[in-house]
């Protein structure tokens, strides 16, 4: 499914480059080929195929905007149209894209060791390797700055205890980047699935994001030798700067969730019959896909424009903020819009749209809240940080 469809208003095709589209397409036709077939059955079950780490490898999306190390350095903008496509097939792909490549490999690309990037990074970008990224607590999800998680020096070694909540892969790592508290401010820390005291608990009864694992990590007394610190992560400037990386594939991503609802909608509008007519000649239905497809041609001028920011070098957070709240909302309501129009079909996974709706719940949720964006576009606005 690609954007070279009535669809594409605005001609969105015409402003990419034959690289950007080529890599587009490709991805569009892994999530063709190896995730539409199954994804409904994957989030019945709650689960996430582990097999599909090596096959991502293969397609070269893991860590695929990180030069080096087995990653194929391509622009931000190709990495976005990637996360666009993933996410058509479902949030919980994309997700294990962005963790991996934009969180766990980054933490490690950005702030690591070399000798931390080579144990690391080419096994991660082949998916030889599952990594997670570890900052929300119980207690602290929009607020890190507070997190219990402490580090505490015994020679030359670290002392981990605490623990964290909601963390994408996290039972299914191999390697986790978790954020701690230290005497000398927040610290990164590279903990291997089998360290002792080191344990996880997948969570289970999600009504959102069911393609995905998502776990909780408990650390108690980990002992860390000074090398598993990642040297150059200083404050919590560090995890958030992920942050943007990862939310910067949302904006592109949710893009791709809204275009699976609308194809799915004029779909249907076109082929069911009511009143003896096609639903999709009533004008009510042609509202709602015409507001449905003017949104979503903006989202994704909107994602590009962020991306063409990203690869000159200019991009700031807040920016990343008015792309991650404008698109994952959008797709959102476009989600349910599509739902009413396939009547009651759209209630079963037959369809995608209400299986997009609910993962996008969590979508607005993680990587900072709607509520959390808005207040970061209102302090760039007034000068005055509300959420303090
Ligand atoms: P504040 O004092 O504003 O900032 C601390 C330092 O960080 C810098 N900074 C950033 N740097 C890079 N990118 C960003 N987006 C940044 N935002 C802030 C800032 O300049 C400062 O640097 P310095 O050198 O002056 O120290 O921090 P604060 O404590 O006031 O908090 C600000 C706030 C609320 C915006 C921040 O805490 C926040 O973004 N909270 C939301 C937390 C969040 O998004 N958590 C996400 C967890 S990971 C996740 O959800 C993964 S889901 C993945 C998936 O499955 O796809
Ligand atoms: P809270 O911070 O308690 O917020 C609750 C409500 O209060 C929200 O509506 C929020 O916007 C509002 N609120 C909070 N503070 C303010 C304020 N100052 N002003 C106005 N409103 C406010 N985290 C990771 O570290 N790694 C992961 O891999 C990861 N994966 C996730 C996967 C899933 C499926 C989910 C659901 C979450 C994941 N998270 C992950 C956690 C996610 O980042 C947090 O859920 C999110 O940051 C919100 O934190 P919270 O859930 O503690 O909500």
């Amino acid at each position: 499914m690609t954007l070279t469809d009535p669809l594409d208003l605005l001609d969105f095709d015409s402003l990419l480059s034959d690289e950007e589209r080529q890599i587009r397409e490709t991805v569009a036709r892994f999530v063709t080929e190896h995730v539409r077939p199954h994804v409904a059955d994957w989030f019945e079950e709650g689960t996430f195929p582990r097999e599909l780490a090596p096959e991502l490898g293969k397609l070269g999306v893991l860590g695929m905007h990180l030069e080096g190390y087995g990653c194929a350095g391509t622009s931000a903008v190709a990495y976005g149209l990637a996360c666009l496509e993933l996410e058509a097939g479902d949030s919980g792909l994309r997700s294990f894209v962005s963790v991996q490549g934009s969180l766990a490999m980054f933490s490690i690309w950005r702030y690591g060791s070399e000798e931390q990037k080579l144990q690391w990074l080419p096994r991660m970008a082949a998916g030889e390797a599952i990594g997670c990224f570890g900052l929300t607590e119980p207690d602290f999800g929009s607020d890190p700055a507070n997190m219990r998680t402490r580090a505490v020096r015994d020679g030359d070694d670290w002392i981990l205890n605490g623990s964290k909540m909601w963390i994408t892969n996290g039972s299914i790592a191999d390697v986790a980047t978790v954020w701690a508290r230290t005497e000398e401010g927040i610290r990164g820390f590279l903990v291997p699935r089998d360290t002792p005291g080191f344990t996880t608990r997948t969570i289970k009864k999600k009504l959102s994001l069911r393609a995905s694992i998502t776990g909780e990590l408990s650390l108690d007394d980990v002992r860390l030798p000074a090398s598993a610190q990642l040297p150059e992560a200083r404050g919590l400037g560090a995890p958030l700067s992920c942050l943007s990386e990862a939310r910067f594939g949302i904006v592109f991503g949710s893009a791709g969730a809204a275009l699976d609802c609308v194809r799915t909608a004029v779909d249907y509008a076109n082929s069911r019959v009511q009143f003896g007519r096609p639903i999709a000649a009533f004008q009510l239905t042609q509202q709602k896909l015409a507001d449905m497809a003017v949104d979503l041609n903006t989202s994704a001028l909107l994602a590009l424009h962020l991306g063409r920011l990203k690869d000159a070098g200019t991009i700031k957070p807040h920016q990343i903020s008015v792309g991650k709240l404008n698109n994952v909302r959008t797709a959102l309501a476009i989600a349910r819009e599509c739902r009413t129009i396939l009547g009651g079909s759209g209630i079963t996974l037959e369809y995608s749209p209400l299986r997009h709706a609910n993962n996008l719940e969590s979508v607005l949720t993680y990587e900072g809240t709607s509520e959390i964006h808005t207040l970061v576009i209102g302090q760039t606005l007034t000068g005055h940080a509300a959420f303090k």
